[in-house]
């Protein structure tokens, strides 16, 4: 038992997803025919006609999402319905017999170039609009495509694979060749993460209200992301059967318990997507989501061990509607203050090296907002539960607050009332006080933090 937790500490992330854990938001852009149609998804149908984005300006979508603190751009250069945003030499149904003429994609990549952050695309492996769909010559339709993305914008961070409609539609079932799209990927772009339900990079973290699990781990089980790396051997009970009943709906994913019964494990972090506004694509009667929910989401997101892809979707002008554009702001400014650290000394002083006792002390009193942990990934995800103490000068502190993974980095707002699990801390943080101690109470194997640190957090608003 111990030596296979110990093999679960051992798995470890590549290059590409230690880069993306580091590129940590980025922004969707959900944008096409559905934009003009006031569609979530077309039909493949629609007249290349409709797509004429008068005032198309990507300089004006990059200021909005960086002023929102996000740090890449994913393009929806095709959706469900087939349309490309980008004159595909493959098909007709495109920018090039719209009205508006432009590649949007080449327009997005370079407006984020200027802009300093990231670009990557989304390509629906489901298409609507290809005669070929549900035939193999599709898979050969789909990676001309592909490498038309992948060698014509520079370097691609991300390409999103979107699984709807994996059962099939009207009798026509399409078999995707996977292998062959991610060998290509790795051909052309060997940096660019993979978003795909089954790995190989990063996974669906299951829904789109924007929460990871409350242990959202990274070491999974492989039976559920089928396409990543294994990277241990059979676990004790190789043959105890598919553990898919897990996927999607689970409440926690890569605890002991589901580990426990796995056939091998990968290292497969959870992306988390969701949209600024209820639908994906624009819709002028819909509105961005408040502030604090989008502040929540930050939180149980890039607070709890996975990436976010928040989409912001332009308007039919081309543009990202205003509306968006203040609340973006808004969620940076916030952001901001929650990264904003106060001067303390950390030292580790006491516990084993599976349970590590550390203290964080400031030179005065201070209002601490948030506690922020983060595990150093290159020596994989060890800790699975941690406690953030107050000292009270006596024997026991005070628990102000109790986690269960960490990963990447877990955002620990001591003034949400709801994180705290202790009545006598409501009292106890209107003081102002002049450190807590962090435990971590159990672990795979030794543990290796690579930083905690205290900040000011926003004001007390959830
Ligand atoms: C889903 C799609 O069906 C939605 O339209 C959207 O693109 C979302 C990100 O993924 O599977």
């Amino acid at each position: 038992m111990l030596n296979f937790l110990k093999e679960a500490a051992a798995v470890v992330p590549s290059e590409r997803q230690l880069n993306w854990f580091e590129t940590e938001r980025y922004a969707f852009v959900h944008f096409g025919v559905n934009t003009y149609t006031d569609r979530e998804w077309g039909d493949g149908t629609e007249s290349e006609e409709i797509f004429n984005p008068e005032k198309l300006d990507c300089d004006q979508w990059v200021e909005a999402i960086k002023s929102a603190g996000l740090r890449g751009l994913i393009l929806t250069a095709k959706h469900h319905d087939g349309f490309c945003l980008w004159p595909s030499k493959y098909t007709e149904h495109s920018v090039k017999n719209s009205p508006c003429k432009k590649d949007v994609v080449k327009e997005a990549a370079e407006a984020c170039r200027r802009g300093g952050i990231k670009f990557g695309f989304y390509l629906s492996p489901w298409d609507r609009n290809s005669k070929l769909y549900g035939t193999p010559e599709y898979n050969d339709y789909f990676c001309a495509q592909l490498e038309e993305l992948l060698t014509g914008y520079g370097d691609i961070f991300c390409v999103w694979f979107d699984n709807a409609c994996g059962e099939g539609e009207n009798g026509k079932k399409q078999v995707y060749d996977f292998p062959r799209y991610i060998e290509m990927i790795r051909k052309y772009q060997p940096g660019a993460v993979i978003f795909n339900d089954y790995g190989p990079d990063t996974r669906w973290c299951g829904n789109e209200a924007g929460v990871a699990r409350h242990a959202e781990w990274s070491v999974v089980p492989s039976e559920l992301c089928h396409y990543s790396e294994v990277q241990t051997g059979p676990g004790p009970l190789a043959d105890a059967g598919s553990l898919e009943y897990m996927y999607n709906s689970n409440k926690e994913i890569g605890t002991m318990p589901q580990i426990l019964y796995t056939k091998g494990l990968t290292f497969t972090p959870a992306e988390i997507d969701m949209s600024i506004r209820p639908g994906w694509f624009w819709h002028e009667n819909e509105d961005p989501h408040s502030l604090e929910r989008l502040y929540k989401t930050y939180l149980r997101s890039c607070g709890a061990n996975t990436c976010l892809n928040l989409n912001v979707p332009p308007n039919r002008d081309g543009l990202i509607d205003e509306r968006d554009v203040k609340r973006l702001k808004e969620f940076g400014d916030m952001i901001e203050k929650t990264e904003r650290r106060i001067p303390c000394t950390l030292e580790r002083i006491g516990g084993t090296d599976t349970q590590p006792m550390y203290e964080l002390k400031c030179s005065e009193p201070v209002k601490i907002g948030a506690v922020i942990l983060e595990e150093d990934l290159t020596k994989g995800q060890r800790v699975e539960s941690f406690r953030i103490l107050l000292p009270s000068g006596g024997r026991i502190d005070y628990a102000l607050y109790e986690g269960t993974c960490i990963g990447n980095k877990q955002i620990c707002p001591l003034e949400d009332p709801f994180s705290i699990q202790n009545p006598l801390t409501d009292w106890l943080m209107d003081e102002k006080i002049t450190g807590v101690r962090v435990q971590i109470t159990a672990a795979r194997d030794t543990v290796f933090m690579k930083d905690i640190y205290i900040t000011e957090g926003p004001e007390c608003m959830l």
